[in-house]
């Protein structure tokens, strides 16, 4: 089947509240600036940008439910609820979602619309989380109390942050569905959880050791034996700091440009991304648009660039 044939739909999250610091607002602008779209359409994809998503109220998310461990859940809640809602609907009519941050937090919003689409269509959702950090902490373990750090762990269906959805049931994906590929920094309480959930986590140990191909491959592997979908989520920090500096978390001893743009490459030819995030660029702490320009490239290569056309057929 012919993958272009789906049209692509931007969707804006300028969301920074889930962060300890300002400046990941500018980043949808940012990626804009750095022909995101443009490039997918160079691709041969039809490309819709829908404008960046406005936040609601949320105040019956109180600082109390949390106990006063979170920082701004409620401004959290106000832009990840219309934000799922919005998801859904890009979903379900027929787009291919990329979903252009704001910081890690927004993913609560973007895969919760795209899980419930997926779950309407009777396909399981695998998410690769393309990340040096684990983002599973819940509240009551969390050290910093920053929302980005708690995504995944929500849509793991963690009790604790049900607030955030007003309590509604908050499984958005299979823990045992989730892999977090390229981390590096992982609190205490996070590595215990994920154990406890059956989370597979792909550290750059790991990447080091094996290499990113044959990781890459596995769960692949394992997306496809399933049928399933997979949403991407795609941090800046996954990357070395040297080639990506523009986001506040930064920590040594990352992805280079060339893994990177492999697990891209492999991406693109499994054929199974049906949904994306570009998240936590920090544009007031880039250096001459070097972060965003990078992602641009990035998400070309998920979507069909490449220096030469593989014969895959000749030799697959
Ligand atoms: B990001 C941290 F303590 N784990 O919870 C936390 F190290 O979306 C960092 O991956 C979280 O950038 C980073 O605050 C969130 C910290
Ligand atoms: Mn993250
Ligand atoms: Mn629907
Ligand atoms: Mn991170």
């Amino acid at each position: 089947t012919d993958r272009k044939a789906t049209p692509i739909g931007i969707l804006g999250v300028p969301l920074e509240a889930g962060t300890g610091r300002r400046g990941a607002s500018m980043g949808p602008q940012a990626l804009r600036v750095a022909e995101l779209p443009e490039r997918l359409e160079a691709l041969g994809w039809r490309v819709t940008d829908f404008g960046d998503v406005a936040p609601i109220a949320a105040g019956d998310v109180g600082r109390l439910e949390f106990e006063g461990k979170t920082y701004l859940p409620e401004t959290v809640a106000g832009w990840v609820r219309p934000l799922a809602r919005k998801a859904h609907e890009v979903a379900a009519s027929g787009h291919l979602p990329i979903f252009l941050g704001g910081d890690h937090s927004l993913s609560m919003g973007s895969v919760m619309g795209v899980a419930r689409h997926w779950r309407e269509k009777g396909r399981p959702l695998f998410v690769l989380w393309l990340d040096a950090h684990a983002d599973f902490n819940t509240p009551s373990i969390s050290p910093s109390g920053n929302m980005h750090g708690m995504s995944l762990a929500l849509l793991a269906g963690e009790k604790e942050l049900a607030p955030v959805f007003a309590g509604e049931p908050t499984v958005a994906v299979d823990p045992a569905r989730m892999c977090i590929f390229g981390a590096r920094s992982i609190d205490p309480g996070e590595r215990e959880l994920l154990k406890a959930r059956g989370v597979t986590v792909i550290d750059m140990r790991q990447i080091d050791e094996h290499g990113v191909s044959v990781l890459m491959r596995r769960f692949l592997e394992r997306v496809q034996a399933e049928d399933g979908v997979l949403h991407v989520s795609l941090d800046v920090d996954f990357l070395d700091p040297s080639i990506a500096p523009g986001v506040g978390t930064t920590v040594p001893g990352g992805a280079t440009y060339r893994e990177a743009h492999l697990v891209m490459e492999m991406l693109e030819d499994s054929g199974l991304v049906g949904s994306l995030d570009v998240v936590e660029l920090n544009p007031f702490l880039d250096e001459r648009g070097r972060s965003a320009t990078v992602l641009a490239e990035l998400v070309a290569s998920l979507f069909g660039q490449e220096v030469m056309d593989r014969p895959t057929q000749a030799f697959s």
